[in-house]
């Protein structure tokens, strides 16, 4: 962790232009009605969790390029992780891969306890095979032709739900890269029949407050086609198996161009949306940071989370999903953290009255207009007073290059090509 000192010292230094720039955005807030108060409060509640997987540096197909002081197992990630939210205040909890995180669970709980982390969704992996593992997933694993292939792939999956048990995680989120690479290789409804049955005995091992995501993707590992490729699959999927079964959107998991706040807007409407993975995207599944490339499409997403916040039973589970292949994990995790906690004050900031109001006067300039203008609104100042407030640091990325944190810790972790870092 890093010393409190350092960063009350590195916060101290930076305190007055905070305080101008605040008062000044204060008052600017003030004139359109809005009180800077409630949007800091807000932003103090907002959280999102980090993978587990992310801190470690990932890779493509081609190659990966270890970095310094790369966690050695889960405990390291989790120590990198309480970094994160120690500086951010942003991320409270931390999202493990099963089988890549396996450890005790009685260990897993007391590290994150001394970190002050809880644990969110858990990932089952059936997407490449365990050493120690009877059957293949080369060619699937929930939808396998085989049926002990599909019981064991169940199997593992009911093992994540009893590790997340006792940890205190509530949500399973299941991704597959089940699908075809040949047309006619396999019979598409059968295959889906089949991952159907398979979710259903998954399902039935869900505790009474559990849920489960169903992850869709549209393209790869599979390059012809993808059991479940697209939200349609992932709604169908989550209205069969039950009130338990909610959909997840990864924001890279689309075709270029998709709009996928409307995607949000009706899987709320269906009560079905889950949960999210943020990352961002120029091409396809790229895993680039959040904000990175369209911070504007983030924005847009969270305007439709906030429009329609008030949905009874609405209850997201935020993480991100990234691979960090040329950055420090750490910093592009605090930056991705506060590039969506900014989109969400961004859509706070949205008149919705005014918005409505155009809306129903069909004035399509005006109504664009007024997203823009929250949009374009730097709320830089009230994400540095939420964290200052909470203790953590007021530029997270500053404090923890001047922590020498990667360093001491590049001194006792040696490098290493595992490490469970990649695109998923
Ligand atoms: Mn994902």
């Amino acid at each position: 962790m890093i010393d409190k000192t350092l960063i009350e010292a590195e916060n101290a230094s930076r305190q007055s232009d905070l305080t101008q720039d605040y008062e000044a955005l204060g008052a600017r807030l003030a004139r359109r009605g809005v009180d800077i108060e409630a949007l800091t409060t807000r932003a103090m509640g907002f959280g999102v969790a980090v993978p587990s997987w992310g801190t470690g540096t990932g890779g493509t197909r081609f190659a990966r390029f270890p970095g310094e002081g790369e966690p050695r197992g889960i405990m390291d990630k989790l120590d990198d992780c309480g970094v994160i939210h120690q500086l951010t205040a942003a991320t409270p909890q931390v999202s493990l891969h099963i089988p890549w995180d396996k450890a005790d669970p009685s260990d897993l709980r007391a590290k994150a306890e001394e970190l002050g982390l809880g644990f969110d969704a858990m990932n089952s992996n059936t997407f490449q095979d365990q050493p120690e593992q009877a059957h293949s997933y080369k060619f699937g694993s929930l939808s396998h032709t085989d049926a002990a292939t599909r019981q064991q792939a169940i199997e593992h999956n009911l093992e994540c739900i009893e590790i997340g048990r006792q940890i205190g995680s509530k949500a399973l989120t299941v991704w597959i890269g089940d699908g075809s690479n040949f047309p006619g290789q396999t019979s598409l409804s059968r295959q889906f029949d089949r991952y159907l049955e398979s979710m259903k005995a998954v399902y039935a091992g869900l505790p009474e407050d559990w849920r489960i995501f169903s992850e869709h993707k549209i393209y790869e590992p599979a390059f012809y086609s993808t059991v479940v490729q697209d939200w349609g699959t992932s709604l169908m999927t989550a209205q069969e198996l039950g009130p338990k079964a909610q959909c997840l959107v990864d924001l890279g998991h689309h075709a270029p161009n998709v709009n996928i706040e409307m995607i949000v807007s009706r899987l709320i409407r269906a009560g079905k949306l889950g949960g999210f993975h943020f990352n961002d995207s120029k091409y396809g599944d790229d895993d680039l940071d959040s904000g990175t490339i369209d911070p504007f499409r983030l924005f847009l997403v969270f305007n439709e989370l906030v429009e329609l916040e008030d949905t009874p039973g609405l209850g997201l589970a935020h993480m991100i999903d990234q691979s960090h292949n040329v950055t420090d994990p750490i910093e592009s995790l605090m930056i991705s953290a506060c590039e969506i906690q900014r989109a969400f004050v961004q859509a706070l900031l949205v008149d919705r009255a005014e918005l409505e109001g155009y809306r129903q006067e069909n004035d399509a300039l005006m109504a664009a207009a007024t997203l823009r203008a929250a949009f374009r609104t730097d709320v830089e100042p009230i994400l540095a007073m939420a964290r200052v407030r909470a203790g953590a640091a007021l530029d997270p990325i500053s404090t923890y290059r001047a922590s020498g944190y990667r360093a001491k810790v590049a001194a006792e972790r040696p490098k290493t090509a595992a490490g469970g870092g990649g695109i998923v």
